[in-house]
């Protein structure tokens, strides 16, 4: 059995494996990322991370992303991880551009890094367009057929939550709480991601306002359970943000691994930028 080669790296907390599949058996290097994403994401048994991510060639853009959480689902974008990507391919040498396109599960996104001594130290990516449509989420309440949901009653755990749904080609349900450090985020977190309401499951923000320019966000990701950061997370919590009248449409989301700046731009794409850090590489 071929040894996998990989390097492991974090943005805000958020950690991955990263596999280059870009030279050699690119397909049979997927099939074991996504067969073996939740032994090596062990973090008593395995490497430890977040999920794995295989970078690959790609007819549409500069390259492929593809995903794989520690539980082993695919899905089909993830913020934090797009970062690492891009200072992975220009670190590791398969491209000196400071610009690339890569193609995603969420589409084609471009990111933009920024060199310090001659490494990427930070990415801003432009992840696309904000969906809100119900369908797109997907979410399916009884009384909403179709169009946005924002602040809409949800019963979870025997208690009623508003609840505002945001797609950045992942779904997110945002839940606006008084002091997200005492929430019981390990007992409800699991309730909202397996919700009958999601038919794909859902990744689920808890976000404390600061001002109407800062929150404080801690997440429950779907497939991986709480994490110290979610960069598509960050984004839905922006847009649902303003959409409740609550922020505006650009702040700085603290969340327990480190910050991300995100904008919510008037033509409806939003802009993530934040940090990327290489851990070590390893082989297993
Ligand atoms: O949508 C999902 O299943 C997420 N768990 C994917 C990972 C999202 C990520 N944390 C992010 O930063 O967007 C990597």
């Amino acid at each position: 059995m071929c040894n996998l080669k990989f390097t492991k790296m974090h943005g805000a907390g958020n950690d991955f494996l990263l596999v280059d599949a870009t030279s050699q058996n690119c397909d049979h290097l997927v099939r074991v990322a996504q067969e073996r994403a939740a032994a090596l994401c062990d973090r008593r048994f395995g490497v430890g991370g977040d999920g794995v991510i295989v970078v690959s060639p790609s007819t549409r853009a500069d390259f492929r992303m593809r995903v794989f959480n520690s539980d082993g689902s695919e899905p089909e974008m993830c913020g934090n991880g797009i970062r690492c990507f891009a200072k992975f391919v220009h670190d590791k040498g398969l491209s000196s551009k400071t610009q690339l396109d890569v193609e995603t599960g969420a589409g084609v996104l471009t990111t933009h890094s920024t060199l310090s001594g001659g490494f990427v130290s930070t990415v801003e990516v432009d992840m696309g367009e904000a969906h809100l449509d119900s369908a797109e989420i997907p979410v399916v309440l009884p009384d909403v057929k179709s169009g946005p949901v924002v602040s809409r009653q949800l019963d979870v755990a025997g208690q009623e939550w508003a609840i505002t749904c945001v797609s950045m080609g992942n779904p997110h349900c945002v839940v606006f709480v008084d002091d997200v450090d005492a929430f019981p985020l390990a007992q409800i977190g699991p309730q909202f991601e397996n919700h009958a309401v999601f038919p794909r499951r859902t990744n689920t923000e808890f976000v404390q306002v600061i001002s109407p320019s800062e929150v404080r966000m801690r997440v429950w990701e779907r497939g991986a359970g709480e994490t110290l950061a979610c960069g598509t997370g960050a984004c839905a919590v922006t847009v649902a943000g303003s959409l409740n009248g609550k922020t505006g449409r650009q702040v700085l989301v603290h969340l327990a691994g480190g910050d991300l700046a995100i904008h919510w731009r008037e033509d409806n794409h939003v802009i993530m930028t934040g940090p990327a850090v290489s851990v070590f590489d390893g082989e297993v």
